[in-house]
């Protein structure tokens, strides 16, 4: 399989996680695909001008279905966006119908690497590729919650006044409204978050825990209210997924993994933390939640299985 990534979808998710895989060298050969052919040839040449100051040589085209054949990797970050007041749920039907298109190209192309899903509402947007492809359930990855994970870890870590790089702290379940926070096992450094609230003297209270977990799922309701939509903490997020495939990290990182028995839990995809590699998922971790946890993972579960269930997959 070569080093090689194809990205379904070349509007502002797209783009921003080509032009973030760019800057960091993350593949030796990059392929565009869009419905619209125009756009994606014009981003492909666009990109290529920048390819004097990438940190390595890249190949970059806008191409077709056929090119997927022998990539490791495609990333489908095709789909309607949220408009104002819209719920990613409300997307659902929408990307549904796009999903099926891209799917069905995918196969006839023969591909056989990893499927990377971003369109919203990913999670079941992940469950929809993995049904309709046939493939491997650890081979189709959604991003889940890795973007929330990094808002927590950067909000976490401008009122502790620790590197983002050392919070250890995860949002589980729906990349959605029914996210939340697994405090349990949140950690800055090698101190226990909850820890470090009961103090009396500590910058954070555990009020100011229930404020943060508010803000982390609602802060992209304020940037579609400021500019439409939300890309960068995305196309980055994709980027560290992809590095994770590629290099065969076996990184721990929230996405949208398939539950097959996990979180007593089986036939559907949810934002646990699990270990990505070059096989994919190659596990996921199943943590025991504390009783208020468990029960808002179960009630996000049963949030996607219903929508699910109004689909005809
Ligand atoms: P955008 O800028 O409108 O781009 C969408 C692109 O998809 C356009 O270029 C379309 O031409 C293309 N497209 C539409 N239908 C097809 C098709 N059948 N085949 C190929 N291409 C097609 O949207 P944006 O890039 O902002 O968002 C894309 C998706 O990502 C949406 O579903 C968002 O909701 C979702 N996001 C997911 C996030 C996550 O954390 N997973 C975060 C932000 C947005």
């Amino acid at each position: 399989m070569k080093n090689k990534v194809v990205i379904v979808g070349t509007g502002m998710v797209g783009m921003s996680y080509a032009y973030s895989m760019l800057n960091q060298g993350t593949c030796e050969e990059l392929v565009l695909i869009d419905i619209n052919k125009e756009r994606a040839l014009g981003e492909a040449i666009d990109l290529n001008h920048g390819l004097s100051f990438a940190p390595r040589k890249m190949k970059i085209y806008s191409g077709e279905y056929s090119d997927c054949k022998d990539a490791a990797i495609i990333c489908i970050t095709a789909g309607a966006i949220q408009v104002e007041g819209e719920t990613r749920l409300d997307l659902l039907q929408k990307n549904t119908k796009i999903m099926k298109s891209i799917i069905t190209e995918i196969k006839k192309s023969g591909f056989n690497g990893i499927l990377l899903i971003a369109s919203n509402p990913v999670d079941i947007m992940t469950y929809v590729a993995w049904k309709l492809s046939g493939y491997d359930k650890s081979k189709v990855i959604g991003s889940g919650t890795t973007l929330d994970s990094a808002r927590l870890r950067y909000t976490l870590s401008e009122r502790l006044d620790v590197n983002p790089k050392d919070i250890n702290a995860y949002v589980m379940g729906e990349h959605g409204d029914s996210q939340f926070v697994a405090w349990s096992y949140a950690l800055s450094g090698v101190q226990p978050i909850y820890q470090i609230a009961s103090r009396k003297d500590s910058k954070i209270s555990f009020e100011d825990l229930a404020q943060i977990e508010d803000e982390v799922k609602n802060i992209a309701y304020k940037i579609i209210e400021c500019k439409n939509s939300t890309y960068y903490g995305i196309g980055m997020a994709l980027t560290k997924i992809t590095t994770a495939i590629l290099e065969n990290e076996n990184s721990v990182l929230t996405v949208s993994s398939y539950l097959n028995g996990e979180y007593d839990n089986n036939d559907v995809y949810i934002a646990v933390p699990s270990i990505v590699n070059k096989d994919g998922v190659r596990e996921v971790i199943h943590l025991p939640l504390e009783k208020n946890e468990k029960e808002k993972l179960d009630k996000s579960i049963a949030i996607m299985k219903e929508n699910i269930n109004t689909l005809n997959l």
